[in-house]
């Protein structure tokens, strides 16, 4: 693997509109990301992703662009923007934008356009189709729920694809002119200061056609996304166009968000000449997801189910390229409330969970909030909910045969809402994220979880995330941290997550993730203990004794 310059950094994701609002509002903006740079600089962390900011109305919270070029007057304006990318630079961080360009908004010029014309140049810039209201092109469901075909405002003969939402309306990617819109707009940014882009979706650009029925897994007659995408082969070479177009020249850092890829094709999603630098593993995001639905789908994991994903990508990988690492994001619950069953979440586990995830071979994203432990809320009416995929998994829950509170119940856990609450900054009103109306309620826990309180006891679970950040760039440790191989350790050991990190130095990693205290046998002698979430962690010999839920990163020899 080849070295590049962002192998050593640690990476946040900011959800703009729940980070910190500067003018009351309710909104976070972009002048409110501005002023919590220097925290961002204390936690420590380089590379910083924000979801979308760029001009939308919102109907999926800004991944449904309707102007690439213009950020959303609710975020902040081009100068702050650019304001932004300049102090982050000056602080030697950069900031990725999320390139979402499987599908725009129906409020874009082109998507107009199209309507006015679906016969001329912009119709084939998305999927549209003759046909008659009530007989549908072909059996897919969107991701949101019901058909991906929707009536063409003002054409009640023809129809046009979205696999999210109905206003966001699909790119037609086989269009070269497509294409070379969407690489203009990359360049642009990038020659603005960026460091790089998150990529939305990106798996869903290249479709199977001609358009075809699929074998229907649901009583609504229509079939889930998956099996079409699998069949539709092709999409390295939009990608790899994409990659030398744009990101290459630019030594731009991409991080993909890909699902199912092949074993063969990580080399060419993440090898040195990789369409992108890296993707997310969603291994344990995936795991337990019913294909029908929210509802039916596992709602945390135990322990040993935690370890198998995470080994199962680590052995995949290997030395083919740096994955990304992550315990949440803004479409999936919190971490803490998802892979540490509800017995066992306390400050110890919190730490435990994000070292296990944060010292694997790959680049560490944290997502807002992450840092401070925070927990999915709570929901008690439909009503509250402001995702649109909460929404559809409610509705679908209820199709099934569900009462409504039993429906509530079996699907507030996967809520996208959860990780979308305000930061929590402080205890004060609203948490200090707004001095206005927030847009979407807090949780009520920021009383006792905030920002400002871990910031003044020293072994809060920001300082935890805070000596794991430090560690990755101590010059003694750095490389082994980066580049050193991630070996299983006693993997067969029930409640136990272990491994060894080998390169320079050899690092041993122990996770013991039950009450009970427990002895692991040592691979050799003990140099130091660097970091240790209970401290006083008893070594004597070649034998650790763990108490319940500690969590230790050793120099081995
Ligand atoms: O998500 C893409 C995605 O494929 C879904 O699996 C996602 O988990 C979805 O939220 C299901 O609940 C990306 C974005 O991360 C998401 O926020 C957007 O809604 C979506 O694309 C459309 O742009
Ligand atoms: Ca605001």
């Amino acid at each position: 693997m080849k070295k590049q310059w962002w192998h050593d950094k640690t990476a946040y994701q900011i959800y703009p509109k729940s980070f910190f609002d500067s003018n009351g509002d309710g909104i976070g903006d972009l002048p409110g990301i501005l002023s919590k740079l220097d925290y961002l600089k204390e936690l420590g962390v380089d590379i910083l992703w924000l979801s979308p900011i760029y001009q939308s109305p919102l109907a999926d919270q800004g991944y449904d662009i309707s102007d690439y070029y213009a950020i959303d007057p609710r975020f902040g304006t081009m100068e702050d923007m650019e304001t932004l990318i300049a102090e982050a630079k000056k602080r030697d961080m950069y900031i990725l934008m999320d390139l979402v360009v499987n599908h725009c908004s129906d409020e874009h010029e082109w998507f107009q356009k199209a309507i006015q014309d679906p016969d001329g140049e912009y119709g084939n810039f998305f999927y549209i189709e003759d046909r008659k209201e009530g007989e549908l092109p072909c059996n897919w469901r969107s991701y949101f729920g019901g058909s991906v075909w929707e009536p063409l405002p003002g054409h009640p003969d023809k129809q046009y694809m979205h696999v999210f939402h109905k206003k966001q309306p699909d790119l037609n990617w086989e269009n070269e002119q497509v294409r070379q819109e969407v690489y203009k707009n990359i360049n642009w940014w990038l020659d603005k200061g960026l460091g790089g882009f998150r990529i939305d979706a990106i798996i869903n650009i290249k479709k199977k056609l001609p358009l075809r029925d699929y074998p229907s897994d649901r009583a609504d007659g229509l079939s889930s996304l998956g099996d079409m995408l699998a069949d539709a082969t092709g999409i390295g070479e939009f990608l790899g166009e994409m990659a030398r177009e744009t990101f290459h020249p630019h030594e731009a850092f991409t991080v993909g968000e890909v699902f199912n890829e092949k074993d063969e094709e990580i080399k060419d999603f993440i090898g040195d000449d990789g369409y992108f630098s890296s993707m997310f593993d969603f291994c344990e995001t995936s795991f337990g997801k019913s294909a029908k639905g929210a509802y039916a789908s596992q709602q945390h994991l135990t322990p040993e189910e935690y370890k198998a994903c995470i080994f199962k990508t680590q052995k995949r990988i290997g030395d083919i390229g740096m994955i990304s690492n992550i315990i949440e994001n803004h479409d999936e619950p919190r971490g803490v409330s998802h892979y540490i069953l509800p017995e066992d979440l306390c400050d110890a586990t919190k730490k435990l969970l994000g070292g296990v995830n944060f010292m694997l071979r790959g680049l560490p994203f944290l997502y807002q909030g992450q840092e401070i432990g925070m927990e999915n809320t709570t929901v008690s009416s439909i009503e509250e909910v402001d995702d649109i995929s909460m929404r559809n998994d409610y509705a679908v829950a209820l199709e099934a045969g569900l009462g409504e509170e039993e429906a509530l119940q079996a699907v507030v856990h996967f809520s996208r809402d959860n990780a979308r609450t305000p930061m929590q900054w402080n205890d004060g009103e609203n948490a200090g994220f707004t001095t206005g109306k927030p847009w979407l309620a807090l949780n009520p826990n920021y009383k006792e979880i905030n920002v400002e309180r871990q910031l003044q006891e020293p072994d809060s679970v920001f300082h935890f995330y805070q000596k794991l950040i430090a560690l990755r760039k101590n010059p003694e440790y750095k490389e082994t941290v980066v580049y050193g191989e991630c070996v299983p350790y006693l993997e067969e050991v029930e409640n136990l997550i272990a491994y060894l990190r080998k390169g320079e130095k050899t690092l041993l990693v122990l996770a013991n993730f039950q009450k009970e205290p427990r002895k692991v046998e040592l691979p050799g002698e003990v140099k130091e203990v660097l970091i240790d979430n209970l401290d006083g962690a008893v070594i004597e010999g070649k034998t650790a004794e763990l108490k319940g839920y500690q969590f230790v990163v050793l120099a081995v020899r």
